[in-house]
């Protein structure tokens, strides 16, 4: 894989059906919420989004599994080279934050452990419908060494501050631990620069392209 960005990682979304796993991708990725019309879809997916974090420029892939989640029957594939994990549950609906505690023991089963991993509970627009207090959940993530937040796909509340937050811990630990950027170098490019703004890496993916279209022509390849 050639980029031009500074870095690129995989995130996956886990948690049960409904809490709002596929809301939030498409909330953070293409700024929408579909609302309870929207489709499953089958198969894994992920949407991409690429954006500039403290002048580096990182490319995303957001995994959302697509309904293998009611099975309890995600693949340990689902887990390969990821660098975060954004464990969701519905704060209107204590039966998805106990589910919550099965998925981070799957985690622990077939992840790397070496995944940064963030706890969140979603549909804070309907906070009077509350079933989980903040308590036990602020209780559950320092019990579990978890980062904690809660946000809302609906209306967008707190949902790019809390993946802004997973990409700084995911940075800063690619920083400062080899072991964790050795598990990825096969899957992550990292170019070793000054930072960047984001008009510069713009033009320097633009200046990729170009360097690629001369080597076509170069080699008269159609
Ligand atoms: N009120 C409210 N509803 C939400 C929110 N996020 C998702 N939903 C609704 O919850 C249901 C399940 O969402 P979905 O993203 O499909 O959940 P998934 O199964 O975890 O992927 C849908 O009806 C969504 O419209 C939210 O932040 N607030
Ligand atoms: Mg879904």
């Amino acid at each position: 894989m050639v980029t031009t960005s500074d870095y690129s990682f995989k995130l996956i979304m886990l948690g049960a059906s409904g809490v709002g796993k596929t809301c939030i991708v498409q909330r953070f990725c293409n700024d929408v919420f579909e609302g309870p019309a929207h489709k499953t879809t089958l198969g894994f997916d992920f949407l991409s989004k690429q954006t500039v974090h403290k002048d580096k420029r990182v490319d995303l892939e957001v995994w959302d599994t697509a309904g293998q989640e009611q099975y309890r029957a995600v693949t340990k594939m689902y887990y390969k080279d990821v660098h975060g994990v954004i464990l969701v549950y519905d704060i209107t609906d204590k039966e998805s934050f106990e589910t919550a505690k099965f998925w981070l023991d799957d985690l622990d089963m077939h992840g790397s452990k070496m995944e940064e991993r963030v706890l969140v509970g979603n549909k804070l627009d309907i906070n009077e419908r509350r079933a989980v207090t903040l308590y036990d959940a602020k209780k559950f993530a320092a019990e579990r060494k978890l980062e904690w937040s809660e946000c809302s796909a609906k209306s967008g509340d707190n949902v790019n501050e809390m993946f802004d937050k997973l990409i700084d811990r995911i940075v800063e630990r690619y920083k400062s631990s080899a072991e964790f950027r050795n598990l990825f170098s096969r899957s992550t490019v990292v170019s070793v620069g000054p930072p960047i703004s984001e008009a510069d890496a713009m033009h320097r993916s633009q200046g990729y392209k170009l360097h690629k279209e001369r080597i076509k022509k170069k080699s008269g390849c159609c």
